[in-house]
């Protein structure tokens, strides 16, 4: 690998030099990492402005070198570039790729040699070490509400759109949401789709097919390139009533932010590239940084004539923050194993960062943990930490910060509100730890007729409890073989699961075949609780648990429980530089999804060595 990498690098000079006009002696170079970058084509407009990012963004470091291949919307070349990228001998693979469904084996088995970014369109499973892109429903439903804001300052409570879509996977889960936001208000909706994204494709489109515009309010195109295209061909059909909301929202000359200012579009979406964000943590990943996360899901804005300077101005002036930075956190009380390794990674990790971290704790209630809110916001705090304990009841007081101008940041759990009230949320993907629960349970019971599972629930109204609820759920959902036959709150508590599973034994004949715990500190109450009454845990029933706790995995290695789906509670470095970041103007990622692992007894033994928790 050495050799191909000097090989590499000495073809890099060459290519350097050669593209010089004069004689240039090969720069003795300082080149440390060699990223290759293979995108699905350079033919849509994001991925040129996603190029320039990348290119931009290495220019900042002398020892990095990009190896850019496109594949001109071809899987198959797609797959060579991938393939002639190895053998260069690159260290990491930036991916941004056409067909996902092709190309996810390919990510797959890159990965197992390189760390491997994957942009803008997940693959299947999670053979990556991160993914960069954005909420395409989340975009979805912004377009659409972009588009009942006009219709009602036009003052219809109906009307009609025609939505302009490409061929695409993005643009498919775009046009659902959209579609689910304007018709529940009653908004008639048609959709075309062009096989090219461009402007003259819609341009030659609609000047072709002008009985498609027969009553039609609003033109929703899936990219400002086709937006532009839309409008070209309006002011040739006399149609300029026609208002038109395009995605992308870039900037410069051909971008849809400049559209929108000179009004040759109503509005648009932003769609961040996330090429800055690839290079820096490839970097970081190249050098084994800790604290990778496993997805970063970037945030959309709605943009129209009167914030589209604001917004501009905002990217381009980072306003930064000197000196101490002042934290305050709300964190939720010591309700187990899992949350006295999140306090401590964080506490440590403001020390680290030199970050003031005071910290409310121990709040039993909404209120409670409300009242802790209003009182940094009172103390005038630079940053306001929240694990909210419960995800309903949080629109008041996160609008009280947002009027303050304190921004929050969302750790370990979720709240339900619109996505401007938060800066962004840090933690896990709890519908996939659910899924992973009950992958892992049909897996292990595949050969079995009827399964009664008995649930351990975490707090009620929680976020984790909701999402992991769901997950699994969500892959037993059709198989009649799997029953919840008993489904009780334990509020992430050893004591209330004792309690729960004791009255469960004393009323009823054990009858439970797999016991789902929603985090550790309940399956090891079960568990004791199961051999006071002389029933084997592990073995006579199956316990699934989430956390990936030192006692929870102590107990996996015992036999007395069968798997356990990690939920990294050491969020502090996270935490702390997106806290950073944040002082220094930079725009976080809508949400930060850590990375986690799933534990069972064929888990190699050197995975359960030199855990932080
Ligand atoms: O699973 C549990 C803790 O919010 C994800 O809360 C966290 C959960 C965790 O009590 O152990």
């Amino acid at each position: 690998m050495r050799r191909k990498k000097q090989m590499l690098v000495l073809l890099l000079c060459v290519i350097l030099c050669c593209g010089c006009t004069s004689p240039v002696r090969v720069q003795e170079t300082n080149i440390k990492y060699v990223i290759g970058v293979s995108l699905a084509n350079l033919s849509e407009q994001w991925r040129l402005v996603l190029k320039n990012e990348l290119e931009e963004e290495a220019a900042q470091y002398d020892s990095v070198r990009l190896v850019i291949l496109d594949a001109a919307d071809s899987s198959d070349k797609q797959a060579e570039d991938v393939e002639q990228l190895l053998e260069f001998g690159v260290d990491l693979l930036i991916i941004s790729p056409g067909d996902v469904e092709a190309m996810t084996p390919i990510i797959s088995d890159v990965y197992q040699n390189i760390p491997v970014i994957v942009l803008d369109r997940i693959v299947e499973g999670f053979d990556y070490s991160l993914f960069i892109g954005p909420d395409n429903d989340l975009i979805g439903r912004q377009a659409g509400e972009l588009i009942l804001d006009i219709l009602k300052e036009e003052g219809k409570a109906a009307g009609q759109v025609l939505e302009i879509k490409k061929d695409s996977m993005a643009s498919d889960s775009r046009s659902e949401d959209f579609l689910m936001t304007i018709s529940e208000a009653g908004i008639e909706n048609h959709s075309i789709c062009l096989k090219e994204g461009t402007r003259d494709c819609a341009e030659d489109f609609l000047q072709a097919h002008p009985e498609m515009l027969e009553g039609v309010d609003v033109i929703f195109a899936h990219n400002d390139y086709m937006a532009y295209g839309a409008y070209l061909a309006l002011q040739k059909l006399g149609r300029e009533d026609i208002r038109i909301v395009g995605l992308d929202g870039y900037f410069g000359d051909n971008g849809g932010l400049k559209m929108v200012e000179e009004g040759i579009i109503d509005a648009t979406v932003t769609c961040p590239t996330g090429g800055r964000e690839a290079v820096q943590y490839a970097i970081d990943i190249i050098n084994r940084k800790s604290g990778i996360p496993k997805q970063i899901i970037l945030r959309s804005h709605k943009i129209r004539a009167d914030n589209v300077s604001a917004y501009q101005q905002e990217k381009i002036q980072q306003q930064q923050k000197e000196g101490m930075i002042h934290v305050g956190y709300a964190q939720i009380g010591e309700d187990s194993n899992w949350r006295k390794a999140s306090q401590e990674s964080i506490q440590a990790a403001a020390k680290e960062f030199d970050i003031d971290l005071t910290v409310a704790f121990n709040a039993k209630s909404l209120e409670e943990q409300k009242a802790q809110v209003r009182q940094f916001i009172a103390d005038d705090m630079d940053v306001v930490v929240i694990s909210p304990l419960v995800s309903e009841g949080w629109q008041d007081i996160l609008s009280e910060a947002q009027e303050a101008q304190i921004p929050v940041l969302l750790v370990d759990r979720m709240v339900s509100v619109e996505e401007e009230l938060y800066e962004s949320y840090i933690g896990a993907d709890f519908e996939e730890e659910g899924r992973r629960c009950a992958r892992w349970m049909l897996r292990e019971t595949a050969d079995r007729e009827h399964i009664s599972i008995m649930e351990l629930r975490g707090t009620e109204g929680s976020s984790p409890v909701q999402g992991r609820k769901d997950g699994f759920e969500e892959v037993i959902a059709g198989d009649d073989r799997y029953q919840i036959v008993y489904s009780l709150c334990g509020d992430f508590s050893e004591g209330d699961a004792k309690r729960a599973v004791r009255e469960y034994l004393m009323a009823n004949k054990w009858d439970i075949d797999v016991i789902y715990a929603h985090n550790d500190n309940m399956a090891l109450g079960a568990a004791e609780v199961l051999k006071e009454f002389n029933i084997r845990p592990g073995t006579d029933v199956k316990i699934v648990s989430v956390d990936g706790t030192a006692a929870a995995l102590e107990a996996l290695q015992k036999g007395e429980i069968n798997c356990v789906v990690e939920c990294n509670p050491l969020l502090g470095p996270q935490i702390m530089k997106a806290i950073t970041d944040l002082m220094q103007g930079k725009e976080l990622p809508l949400r930060i999804i850590t990375d986690e692992m799933v534990f069972t007894k064929d888990t190699p033994k050197e995975l359960f060595k030199n855990r932080k928790y």
